[in-house]
C-alpha cells in the first residue's frame, strides 16, 4: 500500500509555502542574513515544535519567517519545496503564499512573488511539475490591509490562480473580507477560505464562505459534517475540500479519518494535503500512508481522493483532463 501511494501521480492544493521551510534551510539563510535564530541546531529548532492547537501553531509559524528576507531566499523555500514534491511524485500543486507576513517585517511583495514565480517557472522546466500561485490574506489583519496587498498584486495577476484566507480563525469571520474577495473575482481569481477545524462559529462562517463569499472551493471544511444541509449546498455546488489529515491530528488529536470517508459516503469532493510539511513533518506522501493505515483506506477510495484534486485544480479544462 505504501508503494501504491508513492508511485501515484498526485496534486497537492492546500500548502502554505512558508509552512515548508524546513529547519536546515531556515539555518543556512539566518546565517546567510545575519538573523539571530534562539536554538543552536536545526533538531532543537524541531524539538521546540510544540503546538496543540491553531494559536500555538501559528506563533512558531510566523516566527519560522523571519529568516526570508531576500529574493533568493523565497526562490530556494519555492524550489526545495517542489524538488521535494517532484520526488512525491506530485505532477501539480497549488501553493499559498502569505505576502503580509513578509511585508510586516519590511520585506517588499515584489521581492516575495519574484522568488516565488522565479522557483515555480524553474521547477516546470527543469523538474516538470507544474504548480499555480495563490494568494492569502491574515484574517487575523484587517480587511483594510487585505485590500491594499490585492491592489499591490494587481501587477502581478498574471502570477496568480485564486486567493484564500488563513491564520487565526477566532473572531474573524468569512464576511470580514466581502469586499476584498469580491474584487478579487472581478479581477479573475478563484477563491478559496479556511474554515479550519473545530473553530468558533465553524458552521455559520462555513454558511458564509457559501453563500455571501461564493467561494470556488473550501480549505479544510471537516466541520459541514454536521450540518446536512451544508453537505448538500457544498456537493451540489461540486466544491473541492482540501482536508490536511497530519495538521488536523496536530489541532484536534485526529487524522480525522472517519471524517473524510463521510465525505467519500456522500460524494462530496474531499482531497488530502500537507498544510504546513516542515513543521507538521509530514509531506503528501507521509500524509496519506498514515491516513490509510489510520482508516484502512482501499486502494479503490485513495484512487478517489485523488481524481478529486485532479477534478478539482483550478487549471483549465482542458488541461485538467490529461490528469484524470
Ligand atoms: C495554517 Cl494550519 C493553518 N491554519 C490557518 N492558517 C495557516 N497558515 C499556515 N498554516
Ligand atoms: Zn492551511
Amino acid at each position: 500500500m505504501k508503494a501504491f501511494i508513492e508511485n501515484m501521480p498526485k496534486a497537492e492544493l492546500h500548502v502554505h509555502i512558508e509552512g515548508t521551510l524546513e529547519p536546515e534551510l531556515s539555518f543556512a539563510l539566518a546565517k546567510k542574513n545575519n538573523v539571530s535564530l534562539p536554538f543552536d541546531t536545526p533538531q532543537a529548532l524541531i524539538a521546540a515544535y510544540d503546538f496543540y492547537d491553531l494559536p500555538s501553531f501559528l506563533k512558531i509559524y510566523y516566527a519560522g519567517m523571519s529568516v526570508l528576507i531576500e529574493e533568493d531566499d523565497f526562490y530556494q523555500l519555492t524550489w526545495d519545496y517542489l524538488a521535494k514534491a517532484a520526488s512525491q511524485n506530485i505532477v501539480y500543486a497549488e501553493i499559498f503564499f502569505d505576502p503580509q507576513g513578509h511585508t510586516i517585517r519590511g520585506v517588499a511583495f515584489d521581492t516575495v512573488i519574484k522568488g516565488i514565480r522565479r522557483a515555480q517557472c524553474d521547477a516546470e522546466n527543469k523538474l516538470g511539475i507544474r504548480s499555480q500561485l495563490i494568494m492569502c490574506f491574515l484574517r487575523d489583519m484587517s480587511a483594510e490591509s487585505a485590500m491594499e496587498h490585492l491592489k499591490l498584486a494587481e501587477p502581478y495577476l498574471d502570477w496568480l490562480v485564486g486567493v484564500g484566507l488563513d491564520s487565526d480563525e477566532f473572531n474573524n469571520p468569512p464576511i470580514k473580507f466581502k469586499d476584498v474577495f469580491a474584487l478579487a473575482r472581478k479581477w479573475g481569481l478563484k477563491l478559496t477560505m479556511h474554515c479550519d477545524v473545530n473553530q468558533k462559529n465553524t458552521l455559520e462562517h462555513i454558511r458564509q464562505v457559501l453563500e455571501e463569499i461564493e467561494v470556488d472551493r473550501i480549505d479544510h471544511g471537516v466541520n459541514a459534517l454536521e450540518s446536512d444541509e451544508l453537505c448538500e449546498l457544498i456537493k451540489s455546488k461540486g466544491l473541492g475540500l482540501t482536508v490536511c489529515p497530519v495538521s488536523n491530528q496536530f489541532v484536534v488529536q485526529s487524522l480525522t479519518s472517519g471524517e473524510i470517508r463521510d465525505m467519500l459516503k456522500r460524494g462530496m469532493k474531499a482531497t488530502i494535503n500537507s498544510d504546513d510539511p516542515a513543521y507538521f513533518r509530514a509531506y503528501l506522501n507521509e500524509n496519506l500512508i498514515a491516513l490509510q493505515q489510520e482508516g484502512d483506506f482501499s486502494r479503490s477510495e485513495l484512487k478517489t481522493l485523488m481524481a478529486n484534486a485532479f477534478s478539482v485544480t483550478w487549471l483549465p479544462e482542458s488541461d485538467k483532463r490529461a490528469y484524470l
